[in-house]
């Protein structure tokens, strides 16, 4: 402190940004009063996140992977920056699995989140805000991982239960998103994991911590019962939820999730919303593929193959029904190509064409289906024709195929 009447001595410190006492209000830590809040409280919090995020993370990106970026048509970011460049492999229930684990994780840690949000609050309103510019970048992660788990979590959650209502591009931003979540995320993990290791063996009552209340309220909640409410949280989001990605009797529990539709299982954007008409699928629809056309007809004579396969939607869902249609392999020209791009009747939109790998193109079960379920194609499910390939996302899995194009 300098006094008046001495301010002609030299200073000693620099300029302060910030006064010693912080302002009214959550800056104090006497404002923060519950007797839960604590580092070890933070630790395991912190250590439940550090098992179960990455499930969430990798499942991610392995959907990233499973749209084929470096593919053309698929590209949702630049190809040549494409970080998971692999062909992704024809499993039936692969994207049915890591796309379920990706969304029914995503909700069902949300609780967790908070919960790990709510125990270090009081560090967010820390006073002074910096007092070093190592300080201050350290903070500027907290904003990627806070900021951006909020932003993953907000989008994927929105997107989960509406179809693609952004005015940006939901895929590209989440993507982007993701990047910034994980490198904030693997940054925070560094720096604290020592520090949790350590805090889970020492007493929060004898330490003077910022997460320590120094005048504690009376508790309304012992840890076992706050504990108690993230699981129970936790587990109704997972029964309310995962029902439409496993499927069987489970699927009636999922209030929150499942997909209403026409030839009772869910529908992704209906043939009106994507403005194909009765026209455009009636007697004159032929098949091109090449300088060669088919009428249904001419595709119904042909062998038939039935495949017992899942749509799995990148929202989550899927519903696993049989096929039966022409394989894609019997309707290639030759073996001489590389990628194979089915083109819809639908006028507009990113989902009216959607390209393969030869390898997907070519498996068994790759189908242009006519039928589901013993009877024909609905509007809504792509009559005249439709992909269904076992292991990809839906999104690859075009409705009302007018083309296909081997390349
Ligand atoms: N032409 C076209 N095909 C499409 C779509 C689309 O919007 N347009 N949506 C895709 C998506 S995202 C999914 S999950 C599946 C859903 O198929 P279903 O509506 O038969 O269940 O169709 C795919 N095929
Ligand atoms: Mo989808």
């Amino acid at each position: 402190m300098i006094r008046a009447g001495t301010a002609h001595r030299t200073p000693v410190h620099p300029v302060k940004l910030f006064p010693d006492t912080p302002p009214p209000g959550p800056f104090r830590r006497s404002f923060w009063r519950s007797p839960l809040r604590g580092p070890s409280l933070t630790a395991v919090l912190g250590l439940l996140l550090l098992v179960f995020l990455p499930v969430v993370m990798v499942t991610g990106f392995l959907s990233h992977a499973a749209y084929e970026p470096d593919l053309g048509r698929n590209a949702i970011v630049r190809p040549d920056i494409d970080l998971v460049p692999f062909d992704w492999p024809t499993w039936t229930y692969l994207y049915a699995v890591t796309q379920g684990l990706h969304v029914v994780g995503g909700i069902v840690l949300v609780p967790l989140l908070l919960a790990k949000l709510w125990s270090v609050i009081p560090r967010l309103f820390a006073w002074p805000p910096w007092s070093s510019p190592a300080q201050a970048l350290e903070r500027l992660t907290l904003l990627g991982l806070v900021g951006g788990a909020g932003f993953q979590f907000a989008t994927g959650i929105v997107n989960a239960q509406l179809y693609y209502p952004f005015t940006f591009n939901f895929v590209v931003a989440h993507y982007y998103g993701a990047w910034v979540f994980t490198a904030a995320f693997l940054a925070h993990v560094v720096v604290k994991l020592p520090v949790a290791l350590r805090a889970r063996k020492v007493r929060d009552e004898v330490l003077d911590h910022v997460l320590v209340a120094p005048e504690p309220a009376k508790p309304t909640l012992s840890r076992r019962g706050f504990f108690g409410v993230v699981g129970l949280s936790s587990g109704a989001l997972a029964v309310t939820w995962a029902g439409q990605s496993v499927g069987g009797p489970l699927r009636q529990l999922a209030v929150l999730g499942t997909r209403g539709g026409g030839q009772s299982f869910p529908v992704n954007k209906t043939a009106a919303a994507a403005r194909v008409t009765q026209a455009m699928v009636g007697s004159a629809w032929r098949l091109r593929v090449g300088d060669r056309s088919y009428s249904r007809a001419d595709l119904l004579a042909m062998p038939q193959h039935r495949a017992t396969l899942p749509i799995a939607c990148v929202e989550g869902w899927s519903t696993t029904q049989d096929w039966e249609g022409v394989r894609l392999r019997d309707l290639a020209p030759d073996d001489a190509f590389g990628t194979m791009t089915a083109v819809s009747l639908q006028p507009r939109g990113v989902l009216r064409q959607a390209s393969l790998t030869r390898g997907q193109a070519l498996d068994g079960d790759a189908l242009l289906a006519l039928k589901v379920n013993g009877e024909d194609l609905s509007m809504d499910h792509g009559f005249p024709a439709r992909i269904i390939v076992p292991g990809l996302p839906g999104v690859h899995c075009t409705k009302w195929v007018g083309e296909l194009v081997f390349a």
